[in-house]
């Protein structure tokens, strides 16, 4: 067997640093400026990371804004989307990173769920479920939004947010209102 300089004394055990690819879901959203050119700027941004190897993205879709109130004719609407990201990052720098790009694409955090040019929220991470309140994971909202499950379940006919159940399954409890 072949040893490589950043294994550990036992040769076969990873060393800590040498994380496994994993899948990393992105949900995209904006509702300000020149959305559409801004979604593909910001996919391409994914796809130039370091240890980012694929990105697989869903066709973006429009949908009305969803405010604290609940939706919100009035507000410009969305054009949302989501992006499989193959990497070696971990969820947190993953994290660090779509921040800097939402910053990098004129994004101002002042309300919450206010209109924005550019929202990247990592929705799940593997199979990892983490309470952290920097990072929750899977995204705890996920399953109640249909402008993340219909662009997922489009690249992703499986796909599954961990620890709630199957993305087809948890859409159609969404849109038959059936589970709520
Ligand atoms: N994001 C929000 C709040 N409301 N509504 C739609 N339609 N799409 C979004 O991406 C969205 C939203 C906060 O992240
Ligand atoms: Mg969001
Ligand atoms: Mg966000």
């Amino acid at each position: 067997m072949s040893r490589r300089l950043a294994d550990g004394p036992q040769g076969d055990v990873p060393a800590r640093h040498d994380r496994p690819w994993v899948e990393a879901v992105v949900a995209l959203g904006a509702n300000l400026g020149d959305r559409k050119a801004t979604l593909e700027a910001a996919v391409k941004d994914l796809a130039r990371l370091p240890l980012v190897a694929e990105v697989r993205v869903a066709t973006p879709i429009e949908s009305v804004a969803v405010k604290p109130e609940g939706p919100d004719e009035q507000a410009p609407a969305y054009l949302n989307s989501v992006a499989i990201v193959t990497t070696r990052l971990a969820p947190s720098v993953l994290l660090e990173y779509l921040h800097r790009i939402e910053a990098r694409h004129g994004r101002e955090r002042r309300e919450r769920w206010g209109d924005r040019t550019l929202d990247l929220d990592l929705i799940s991470y593997a199979d990892v479920q983490s309470a952290n309140p920097t990072l929750t994971l899977p995204h705890p909202r996920a399953a109640e939004r249909e402008f993340v499950l219909a662009p997922w379940l489009a690249i992703d006919p499986d796909a599954e947010l961990p620890g709630v159940g199957r993305v087809d399954v948890l859409l159609e409890h969404l849109r038959t209102g059936e589970g709520s």
